[in-house]
């Protein structure tokens, strides 16, 4: 166990034993991957490690067994990757995200390192299917949605090009909750990912450390030696980390995800337990434990809760410590660390880093002020996801102050430092206020999105247009003291996962069209263009999406009961539900069809399911109220024989990663319609566009960029700009007249208030409408008739089954430079200066 509260350490060589050490094995024995060797040594973890026999093993002890058997060629992966990063002294990239939405990873890791054919064969000797096993994995939700997707995605992408990386966490033991409908409505249960143990995780006792809550802030003044502070804890706990490999496309490269656990020191030794209070030594230990039980479920908006701000806290002064440790075993000085480390910030939830690595170099480590500045400015940069002011996360200043008494002090030190830079480049009081890192505004506040920004070297945002917007709103003053820190690395999604094994049948169609480099170089992709316009190639083509329409439509039916045809459009928006993705004016669209469908029946309307899914935060009413109503439109038109061949409306529940997987590849149309300048990127509009599916979406976020890659023909843009919502929200736009003036809007809309489909709650929804008359804050009233003619066109579209099929196909052809493989590279250039490719340091 290392300490680093309070003792300074001579910056030598620790003794510990640690990942380096333990994972330097002198030549790691390579594996046979043919079939027989796979069975037989299936057969020998059944035996050994789960004690059974094929007899008497469940389907479960054969994912166990499997599982096992190729968890044993990562590790040598592993072994390899780690032995060859220490030896040469590459740059480390350190990822903090208080989220890894990573999801299954048993096919991740096979289809990784080629070994689908060996394992499936393998399994078929035992009359075992490893399509029906890996489902019994439970999918590691340790992330709400988009943030920590991504941060899954460029772990994978990361080791897929070659980029030595941790990723650091928390090992949530619930991760996010369990979404059930009952009576239309959701209701939270939890998650319990850890129930059968976990395969895929080492723990790494050997690798804990001690964090740190409360107490005091002590003035240190020997004689001769200058006045230092020195933080005493009045708590503390126990971080400890567990290891899960993750492995890079043709198993090349495996990095390391570290996620921290937080444990009592020593419970037994707690003085309670002495004086035979065991209820009051296990109070202790709970309080200690539950810093990492749970996952806050909140995509945008700020909890404020302590514990919220103790995990943070926790992850990050326990990844400061591992990479300090690591640092000085290998080189002995922290002065280059950052040529050997770049950290990056996944948002604001770990800015915290930036005060406790100042406290570790500065009070544990000895160094001056300037120097230690500088170190921590290199080393850091930071990634903003949103500009929702609801979501830009602030603390009260008595809260910090009680819990991290010495990292408020240095936030005090950074802010004057701050400030003093602005006043001498002659910054005026109001862009004073705006850059500080205190609101003094809201009962004073520490804000994090600025302590992030002065920490860092390079801030960036999510797509082009979201990084604009940063720059003229949020970090207006900051951006104009530093003009060169912000820039753009759009978002990606990683074709291994969200291409070759969500989509096999797509992938060997393109396989045998174009040939295989592309699983190797994405970018080839772009050769299947010239196969848009080939009739042939079309149809096959559209015949895998029907099969991947057949696979979902067969999960609605197990699920929900609701038959659709695999002959409709499949018009799917699935993502966190929140106001400003409005999901509200897709289901008012789906009310308006309903209602045009039974008074025009003569019309040519298009079959078309709608399909829906997506969590609501348990505490965002409105949100909440969204799910309702979605399900209360399912309910009644599904039940209509008026309509029963043209429209059906599906909320499928619990939206995951796995469910993800096979929704993506069945999509004919992708939902991407929220208001223009509120959605940072998206990364579901990559997932669908790359699949083949079209897109409708407003000019937000990737969206701009998809259509600049994709070519206005190929996507179906509507709605008001980002300068236009602007525009409006300062004119106090309202809904009203519009809403008087649209028949189909206010028709949909009466029948909601009228209680259509809520006959048994008739005032279910009067708020959620009124708040469209009153106010339309989301514009969703401004963009419905443009949203209504773009599905129309759609339609329209959809008859020319030739057309659809052309676009589709360069949909795919046209997405490659969505891959996180490239906005890895462009991080591992212009801000981590690490990965193959960079300059030696
Ligand atoms: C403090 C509460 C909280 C928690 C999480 C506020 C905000 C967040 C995240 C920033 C929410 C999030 O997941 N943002 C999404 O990040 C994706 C990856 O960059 C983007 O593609 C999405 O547009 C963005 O909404």
């Amino acid at each position: 166990m290392t300490s680093a509260l309070d003792t300074p350490r001579p910056s030598s060589h620790s003794a510990d034993a640690d990942d380096d050490t333990t994972l330097m094995a002198p030549t790691p024995q390579r594996r046979q991957n043919d079939s027989a060797t796979f069975a037989s040594e299936i057969l020998e973890k059944l035996t050994y490690a789960i004690g059974k026999n094929p007899a008497a093993a469940r389907r479960h002890d054969w994912l166990e067994a499997t599982t096992l058997a190729v968890r044993d060629r990562i590790i040598d992966h592993w072994l390899e990757s780690n032995q060859k990063t220490t030896e040469s002294g590459e740059k480390r990239v350190c990822y903090l995200s208080m989220e890894f939405l990573i999801g299954r990873l048993l096919r991740d890791a096979i289809s990784n390192l080629g070994l689908t054919q060996s394992v499936t064969e393998a399994l078929a000797v035992y009359d075992v299917e490893l399509d029906m096993i890996e489902l019994l994995e439970p999918d590691a939700a340790l992330g709400n949605g988009g943030l920590g997707r991504l941060a899954a995605c460029f772990m994978e992408s990361m080791a897929s090009t070659g980029v030595p990386a941790f990723g650091y966490g928390i090992r949530y033991v619930h991760g996010f909750f369990r979404q059930e409908v009952v009576d239309g409505e959701q209701v939270e249960l939890p998650e319990n990912w850890l129930m059968h143990g976990n395969p895929w995780e080492f723990e790494r006792r050997e690798n804990s450390y001690e964090i740190g809550f409360g107490g005091k802030v002590a003035a240190i003044d020997e004689p001769g030696k200058p006045p230092r502070q020195i933080w005493r804890p009045g708590e503390r706990v126990l971080a400890v980390a567990y290891d899960t490999p993750i492995v890079g496309w043709r198993g090349n490269h495996v990095n390391t995800l570290r996620l921290w656990s937080a444990q009592s020191l020593d419970p037994i030794l707690l003085d309670a337990f002495n004086s035979g209070d065991h209820i009051g030594a296990l109070r202790e230990a709970n309080k200690a434990e539950a810093i990492t039980r749970v996952l806050y479920p909140a995509d945008s908006h700020q909890a404020g809760q302590e514990l919220r701000l103790r995990q943070e806290y926790f992850f990050s002064s326990a990844s400061l410590q591992d990479i300090i440790r690591r640092h000085l075993k290998a080189y002995g000085t922290l002065h280059n660390l950052s040529d050997k480390v770049a950290i990056q910030l996944n948002d604001t939830h770990p800015a915290v880093s930036v005060a406790e690595l100042m406290r570790l170099l500065i009070d544990v480590h000895g160094f001056a002020w300037d120097e230690a500045w500088t170190i921590t400015q290199a080393t850091f940069s930071y990634t903003n996801h949103t500009l929702l002011p609801e979501a830009l996360e602030t603390w009260p200043i008595h809260l910090f102050e009680r819990l991290l008494p010495r990292q408020m002090q240095i936030i005090y030190a950074i802010n004057a430092q701050t400030i003093r830079e602005a006043t001498q480049k002659g910054l005026d009081g109001g862009k004073i206020t705006a850059i500080s890192l205190i609101d003094e505004n809201n009962g004073r506040r520490v804000r994090m999105g600025q302590l992030a920004f002065v920490g860092s070297h390079a801030i960036n945002g999510v797509s082009a247009l979201h990084t604009e917007l940063m720059k003229e709103t949020v970090f207006h003053s900051l951006h104009e003291l530093y003009p060169s820190r912000i820039q753009n690395k759009t978002n990606g999604v990683t074709p291994r996962r969200w291409l070759m094994q969500a989509n096999p049948g797509l992938t060997a169609l393109v396989t045998d069209a174009i040939g295989p480099a592309f699983l190797d170089n994405v970018e080839k992709l772009a050769d299947l263009d010239a196969l848009a316009t080939d009739a042939a190639f079309r149809e096959k083509f559209m015949a895998v999406k029907l099969e991947n329409k057949q696979r979902l439509a067969k999960v609605i039916e197990e699920r929900l009961a609701i038959s659709v045809d695999p002959g409709a459009m499949f018009d799917i928006q699935v993502k966190r539900i929140h106001e400003y993705k409005r999901q509200f004016l897709n289901i008012i669209e789906a009310i308006a069809l309903y209602d045009q469908i039974r008074s025009h029946p003569e019309r040519n309307w298009q079959p078309r399911v709608k399909i829906f899914g997506g969590k609501a935060a348990p505490s965002y009413a409105q949100a909440k109220e969204i799910i309702h109503l979605i399900n209360d439109v399912a309910r009644v038109v599904n039940a209509d024989p008026s309509v029963q061949n043209l429209l059906k409306v599906v909320f499928i529940p619990n939206y995951n990663v796995s469910l993800a997987e096979i929704i993506m590849p069945a999509a004919d149309l992708s939902e991407q319609i929220s208001t223009a300048g509120l959605e940072a990127s998206g990364t579901g509009n990559m997932k669908f566009a790359l699949n083949g599916a079209l897109t409708i979406g407003t000019l937000d976020g990737a969206n701009v960029e998809m259509l600049e890659h994709l070519g206005e023909e190929n996507i179906y843009i509507f709605g008001l700009t980002a300068a236009e919502v602007a525009a409006r929200r300062r004119e106090a736009h309202s809904g009203r007249s519009i809403i008087e003036n649209s028949r189909l809007l206010r028709e949909a809309l009466d029948s909601i208030v009228k209680g259509v489909f809520s006959p048994d709650g008739q005032e279910r929804y009067a708020s959620l409408v009124s708040n469209l008359y009153n106010n339309d804050w989301w514009m969703i009233a401004a963009d419905f008739e443009a949203y209504w003619q773009t599905q129309r066109k759609l339609d329209d579209l959809w008859q020319d089954t030739p057309s659809w099929g052309e676009k589709a196909v360069r949909n795919t052809a046209r997405m490659s430079w969505f891959s996180s493989d490239r906005s890895i590279r462009e991080y591992a250039k212009d801000i981590w200066r690490a990965g193959p490719g960079a300059p030696a340091s």
